[in-house]
């Protein structure tokens, strides 16, 4: 049975963990670029997601990695025209990673139920009234300047406090417009704009940002941050740390996973949540 939104919004409340499948339809991502701009090869590998055990499928047209260049409205829509309906009509919920509201606009006409906005709603001005208006979930996230420079030397007094700080004022501007809070899920944005000591210190704080009363989500898989703590270059080679940095956030409060390697995060947070559950 597919997992339901509701399920997904009360996560941060049941601690049931949700593992969201990343569908990456673009030529550049850090991990998979190219892999799935094939229509064919995006629709099988959100298939094989969801028999490993996806909650969500995550699909996004633009990489977002450190250094990347925008993907502009009409190549975002032409990239997803295929594999968005296809993957609906799989029957999970479907989240759309995009900034573009234009763009999520015609993901939740063709089905998608999740907005994934990495900007939170600054990228732009109209995303807020969408998610208003369609009544979808939205994902805030914070980043730290712009995909192209946001590793070049970012800084923070306390990062976790920063952080929440700028969800605070993005919940508020997306809730002044009528998104409704029990519509919000929140992200502290692993690597954007981030060195290794600040992905850490954001692992551990999670709490500060699970006090703000919604889901938080989590976006560690294969990041560049596990490389510099275990020596592996390539990011298919990155599991064990990405493992390792799902369960840390699990720990501390975070419930909505968004992972490359689905079958096994999701035994390892099967694990986490029998465990806790004893406790
Ligand atoms: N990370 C990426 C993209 N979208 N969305 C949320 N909410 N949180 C994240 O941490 C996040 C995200 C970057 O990862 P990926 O999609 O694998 O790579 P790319 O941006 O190169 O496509």
């Amino acid at each position: 049975m597919p997992t339901t939104i509701d399920e997904i919004m009360e996560s941060h409340q049941t601690g049931r963990p949700i593992v969201a499948g990343i569908l990456n339809v673009t030529p550049d991502s850090f991990s998979d670029g190219g892999k799935f701009l094939d229509p064919s090869a995006a629709i099988s590998h959100a298939r094989r997601m969801i028999d490993e055990g996806a909650d969500v499928i995550d699909v996004g047209a633009e990489s977002t990695r450190p250094g990347s260049d925008r993907v502009d409205q009409a190549q975002q829509i032409l990239r997803l025209q295929t594999v968005l309906p296809a993957v609906v009509a799989m029957g999970a919920p479907v989240s759309i990673d995009t900034t573009i509201a234009r763009v999520a606009e015609m993901a939740i006409k063709h089905g998608a139920a999740i907005i994934n906005d990495v900007s939170a709603g600054r990228d732009d001005a109209d995303m807020f009234a969408l998610a208003a208006a369609s009544h979808v979930p939205i994902v805030l996230m914070h980043m730290l300047g712009q995909p192209r420079t946001m590793q070049q030397d970012p800084q923070y007094a306390d990062v976790a406090a920063e952080v929440r700080e700028f969800l605070v004022e993005r919940i508020a501007a997306a809730t002044a417009v009528g998104v409704e809070a029990e519509n919000i899920i929140v992200d502290p944005g692993i690597g954007f704009g981030k060195k290794l000591q600040h992905n850490l210190a954001l692992l551990t704080g999670i709490g500060k940002l699970a006090e703000l009363g919604c889901p938080v989500m989590i976006g560690a898989s294969r990041k560049r941050f596990i490389g510099e703590l275990t020596g592996q270059d390539s990011p298919a080679d990155r599991l064990g740390g990405t493992i390792a940095a799902c369960l840390e956030a699990y720990r501390n409060g975070a419930t909505i996973f968004r992972v490359h390697d689905v079958a096994q995060v999701r035994a390892a947070l099967a694990v986490a949540a029998a465990a806790k559950k004893t406790q």
